[in-house]
């Protein structure tokens, strides 16, 4: 594996690309990049193609991000170079509109576009074919793994599931524990807490935030406090801190949470590790 092999590959396009990046930034808001762990997980494969980077060294300030809605940046094949994942990076939309776009769900679909290999099509229902034959490329939304097949024109098959003793390509764009926040706004990244209820506005929500004198450590100094706090009302607006489900009471639900808890720092929450 390797990332483009020198500046001589760059396109000719990628000051322009990075200008109009400035302009488009806002249609990519909350997007995250691929390899989040930096683990080398950005590598898909394409016996035609070789090995597709999702995460290269340079993309012309351009690094490949997924959003909810859509796929944009650079990505680094080592035998034909460059594939563009969204015309905005070029400024190309008035003349031609492409893209790979994302359902907010982890399904993708559109086009790539390679100046060198031409069209990337990330399902097989952009080009019509589903017929033919079944193709297409997903996220897993609980981990942030790209699966399933791409196919180029003229570079044949793209695979994106990981061969044995590979990681394949993954992207912090997930939400691990399913509950509609996605892992780098969860400020309890590993229990389901729609509400993101927060009561003493540190980094953790209650829900995974036992550590009620804020010390870092999760103990038998939380337990007294959470103790005074047993029995008590507490209700919106500023949920009490031992209220660690947010419905308005500290019971014996509070309870079970909360000797979950003990013993373990508060979250992990927001960036993911
Ligand atoms: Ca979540
Ligand atoms: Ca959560
Ligand atoms: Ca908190
Ligand atoms: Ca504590």
């Amino acid at each position: 594996m390797r990332d483009q092999a020198s500046t001589t590959c760059r396109p000719v396009w990628r000051q322009a690309a990075a200008l109009v990046a400035l302009v488009v930034s806002g249609s990519t808001a909350g997007a995250q990049g691929i390899d989040p762990g930096n683990v080398g997980a950005r590598y898909g494969w394409a016996a035609n193609a070789g090995w597709l980077n999702f995460r290269p060294a340079t993309a012309g300030g351009q690094q490949p991000n997924v959003s909810d809605a859509q796929l944009t940046g650079f990505v680094w094949a080592e035998n034909v170079g460059w594939i563009n994942l969204s015309c905005t990076n070029r400024g190309t939309c008035a003349t031609v509109d492409y893209g790979v776009t994302n359902d907010g769900l982890g399904t993708l679909a559109g086009l790539g576009w390679s100046e060198n290999a031409g069209w990337i099509s990330f399902s097989c229902t952009t080009r019509n074919t589903c017929n033919a034959v079944n193709y297409g490329v997903t996220i897993d939304k609980a981990t942030g793994a790209f699966g399933g097949k791409a196919w180029g024109e003229n570079v044949g098959w793209i695979s994106f599931d990981p061969a044995p003793g590979y990681v394949g390509v993954v992207t912090g764009w997930r939400d691990t524990d399913g509950d509609g926040v996605l892992d780098a706004q969860d400020n309890c990244t590993l229990v389901a807490n729609t509400s993101q209820c927060n009561s003493d506005g540190d980094a953790y929500g209650n829900r995974c935030d036992g550590d009620l004198n804020n010390n870092g450590a999760t103990n038998a100094q939380d337990t007294v406090l959470f103790r005074q706090q047993l029995g008590q009302p507490s209700v919106a607006p500023g949920y009490n801190v031992a209220d660690l489900n947010c419905n308005g009471a500290v019971n014996a639900q509070d309870t079970t949470l909360f000797r979950q808890r003990l013993g373990s720092p508060p979250g992990p929450a927001g960036l993911l590790p």
